[in-house]
């Protein structure tokens, strides 16, 4: 199927560390393109990125991507969650440690708005995806002229903060 044949537009954030993240993101990427209703579309490069929030722990490898799907929203994080559990991730503390972690950021449908929602499952765009270095330096890759709210993504991933963030691996089919 083409890209312009599906609904939506989403960019996605994949991070982890612990076991193999980087297999566990590309196999959920994989997980993804696999399926008739998804095509993956754009890979950012892979960093290693020192952890934000909880910092007594290991660094992490993050990624974003943007998919083209036909899920909603809300099927779209089913799914997800789904894509998750399958690698063993368990909710076990508040940003803490974590096998795979992938969180929707931004949804668009197709040649219209950008999707605003705020539901107990989903909020998007992503509440705190401006905040953080680990999303943006990746999102830069795939998505510098995204504008989210007011800010633009190339700028705002500029931060002092990003300099802590490393690259892992520039190839763009590093998922593959
Ligand atoms: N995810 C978190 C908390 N902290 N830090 C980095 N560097 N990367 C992450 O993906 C991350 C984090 C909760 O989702
Ligand atoms: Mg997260
Ligand atoms: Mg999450």
């Amino acid at each position: 199927m083409s890209a312009d044949s599906f609904k939506f537009s989403a960019w996605l954030g994949l991070g982890g560390n612990l076991g193999d993240p980087a297999a566990s993101m590309a196999h959920a990427l994989q997980v993804f393109d696999a399926r008739n209703d998804t095509q993956v579309c754009q890979v950012s490069k892979l960093y290693r990125t020192p952890p934000w929030g909880k910092t007594d722990q290991s660094w992490f490898y993050n990624a974003c991507a943007c998919i083209e799907t036909n899920l909603s929203p809300l099927e779209l994080i089913a799914v997800t969650l789904g894509v998750e559990a399958d690698m063993k991730r368990e909710r076990i503390e508040r940003w803490g440690p974590r096998t795979l972690d992938i969180d929707i950021l931004v949804m668009q449908k197709k040649n219209a708005d950008f999707i605003t929602l705020d539901e107990e499952r989903l909020s998007l765009p992503h509440p705190r995806m401006m905040l953080r270095a680990f999303v943006l330096v990746p999102l830069a890759d795939i998505a510098p002229d995204l504008e989210v709210q007011g800010q633009v993504i190339a700028q705002a991933a500029q931060s002092s903060e990003a300099q802590g963030i490393e690259v892992a691996n520039a190839a763009v089919n590093w998922w593959k």
